[in-house]
């Protein structure tokens, strides 16, 4: 039987109708958080974006459009964790990406710690290399070993930066003094953001990136004060509109090929960030694939 009255279906959107055949773009709950240094909790962020996305309007006022009619959007089952080791789970996430990716569906995936973008992030790398990883973090996330293992969330750049050549890291204001003189080129700081112009950090990402790209945005690059949920908040960071909009200039230029969203770091009772980042998540969707 079905409920007369009933809230909107769990899923990402609560969208009433998902079919996985005709959707272009299939999410991912990837609820794992093993390697957490500080707070732990990201592995409650999929369900917390879930939550708060179901009463959210459909219609984007700023692109005119239904997004999740026009573009088809399907919610997998949460993936379950691996919890015998870091690299366990890389395997697991980029088994399950892979399948998606050969299905001819742009995966994004929801996080959960850092640590799923290489896993995504090698699901491709293994079918193409026609690709650049745009990262969004306040860390540099470059250390080559971090609490004995290569697959902490301090080493998602570091195992990414050995699949791809093509690597560009933006708003960063925090790593270590080696990772720094190492990348030096494929590092846009937030100290050097807060003088620019929107269209000039858009420029300077366009040309550091191919055409095809995938996007992994870790929620911490977000200001602290809008975004208070992630496990290793740093202050100084870029505003929710300022990053929609830089996501809005490159989108319009790029191809995307998959995308995660992870570090949602759900603070009981303060639901704000979840729904902030669910709308991040429904923005970027309708910025690509307006
Ligand atoms: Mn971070």
């Amino acid at each position: 039987m079905k409920v007369l009255n009933s809230t909107a279906p769990y899923n990402m959107f609560g969208l009433e109708e998902q079919d996985y055949d005709t959707a272009k773009v299939v999410i991912l709950p990837v609820p794992y958080d093993a390697t957490s240094s500080y707070r732990t909790g990201s592995r409650d962020g999929p369900r917390a974006m879930i939550e708060a996305s179901r009463p959210m309007e459909l219609y984007d006022q700023e692109l005119d459009q239904v997004t999740s009619d026009n573009v088809g959007i399907f919610t997998l089952e949460e993936l379950a964790p691996d919890f015998n080791s870091p690299e366990g789970m890389v395997n697991r996430i980029a088994k399950e990406v892979g399948i998606i990716i050969d299905d001819k569906k742009v995966p994004v995936l929801l996080g959960g710690e850092h640590t799923i973008a290489i896993g995504a992030v090698k699901a491709f790398a293994s079918r193409r290399k026609d690709f650049s990883v745009l990262h969004f973090d306040a860390h540099a996330d470059s250390r080559d070993e971090f609490n004995s293992t290569k697959y902490s969330h301090a080493c998602v750049m570091a195992r990414i930066r050995e699949m791809c050549n093509s690597c560009y890291s933006v708003g960063i204001r925090s790593i270590d003094k080696d990772s720094a003189e190492k990348y030096e080129k494929q590092i846009l700081y937030m100290k050097d953001m807060n003088t620019m112009k929107t269209k000039q950090v858009v420029d300077l990402i366009l040309k550091n990136t191919k055409k095809n790209i995938y996007i992994t945005i870790d929620l911490d690059v977000i200001d602290p004060s809008e975004m208070p949920s992630t496990g290793t908040p740093e202050p100084d960071g870029l505003c929710y509109s300022w990053l929609k909009l830089i996501l809005k200039g490159i989108l319009k230029e790029r191809n995307l090929i998959g995308a995660d969203f992870n570090e949602l770091n759900p603070i009981p009772g303060i639901v704000a960030p979840n729904v902030l980042a669910a709308k991040l998540v429904y923005s970027t969707i309708g910025y690509a694939f307006a």
